[in-house]
């Protein structure tokens, strides 16, 4: 990935040498450019040059309209400069579509380059002593450049495709555990983990234990969070994968619960400690006899497991209130305290 870094130096000029395989391809590249950009022809590829800005606009273009086999199947160079092409050029010739990738701002390549990842925190607290703490979940947000800040889907996507998901994962739970140990943090601190990097063992309980005690954190206060996306190998196998990170000190809960297919099934396989209950579930569920009782029942199932239970995504005081009637353990959600970085301790007033 070392020559990764000269294609996204910033540049006052660049030509974009495209060579699509086919005519099909050459059209749709055409069809995405023109009129507004110029083609030009060089012996093999066709060139477009621009400045900076129109250079992304024309990128955004790309990534709008050529799609599947005509996108993998271009090659595509970026020269800033325009320098003349030599055989130093080769290694730097990509797909389009890995070049589309890698010039996105929310190409994960970049984000961590460019040091853009922010950790915002957010309280979950006692469902019946909302101003006390139980912990925090750690949640990455993305600088996007221009002081604005947003959510990180798609630079997780792009993690995904660029063969990053371990690297990304690892600097941000790096992240996460040194700035809760920088804000003074109280209780347990909940991290997301990509669920590909639990099953392909990418990040071994070792290796975060090792990264947690280093920081200054006792493994005990760590919350696994699994997405019930995790791709479930069998029962056997994700015991056998979850054992370490638990005999380490690590508890495990399952995130989002009730927003997928396999939760019930998931439950079994892991075992939580914890369960999040997803904010799907507790919407207006004051208002909702059937999902409420499918709530009550899902919190009484979880208790008789021996998992505790938090409600995520609480925004009005009456969705809280049915919750504590419901004997939920614990509470998050808006109404509480929103995600951020200085955190923000819970309401007080509830
Ligand atoms: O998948 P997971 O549950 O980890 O996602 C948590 C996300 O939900 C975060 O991005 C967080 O900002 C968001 N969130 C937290 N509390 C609330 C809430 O009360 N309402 C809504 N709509 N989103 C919330
Ligand atoms: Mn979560």
């Amino acid at each position: 990935m070392d020559d990764g870094e000269r294609t996204f130096q910033p540049f006052e000029g660049a030509c974009l040498y495209l060579w699509p395989p086919t005519p099909a391809a050459e059209l749709a590249i055409h069809r995405a450019l023109e009129p507004e950009y110029t083609l030009r022809r060089s012996s093999s590829a066709l060139v477009f040059t621009a400045g900076e800005e129109r250079m992304r606009q024309a990128l955004e273009r790309l990534r709008r309209t050529v799609t599947g086999p005509d996108r993998e199947r271009t090659r595509a160079l970026l020269v800033p400069g325009c320098a003349r092409i030599g055989t130093d050029a080769i290694p730097l010739v990509r797909s389009l579509d890995e070049l589309l990738d890698e010039q996105d701002v929310d190409s994960a390549l970049r984000v961590l380059d460019e040091n853009r990842m922010q950790i915002h925190f957010q309280p979950i607290v006692e469902a019946s002593f909302p101003a006390r703490v139980f912990g925090w979940e750690a949640l990455l947000r993305v600088a996007t450049g221009d002081g604005r800040v947003r959510s990180p889907a798609e630079v997780i996507r792009s993690a995904r495709k660029q063969g990053l998901t371990v690297r990304l994962n690892l600097a941000i739970i790096s992240a996460a555990v040194a700035e809760a140990v920088r804000l003074g943090l109280d209780g347990k601190l909940f991290l997301n983990l990509d669920p590909a990097i639990l099953v392909e063992s990418l990040l071994p309980a070792e290796v975060m234990e090792a990264l947690v005690l280093e920081a200054g954190l006792e493994p005990g206060r760590i919350v696994l969070e699994l997405l019930e996306t995790l791709a479930a190998p069998d029962e056997e196998v994700l015991k056998s994968i979850l054992e370490p990170y638990r005999r380490v000190g690590f508890r495990i809960a399952i995130d989002d619960l009730g927003a997928g297919h396999s939760s019930l099934n998931l439950m079994h396989m892991v075992r939580p400690d914890l369960v999040k209950l997803d904010m799907a579930m507790v919407r207006g569920l004051d208002r909702d006899r059937y999902k409420a009782t499918l709530v009550g029942q899902l919190i009484e199932l979880a208790h008789s497991l021996g998992a505790a239970v938090i409600v995520e995504g609480i925004e009005e005081q009456a969705e809280l209130e049915w919750v504590q009637a419901q004997r939920a353990d614990y509470a998050q959600g808006w109404l509480i305290a929103r995600p951020a970085n200085p955190p923000a301790r819970p309401n007080p007033s509830l």
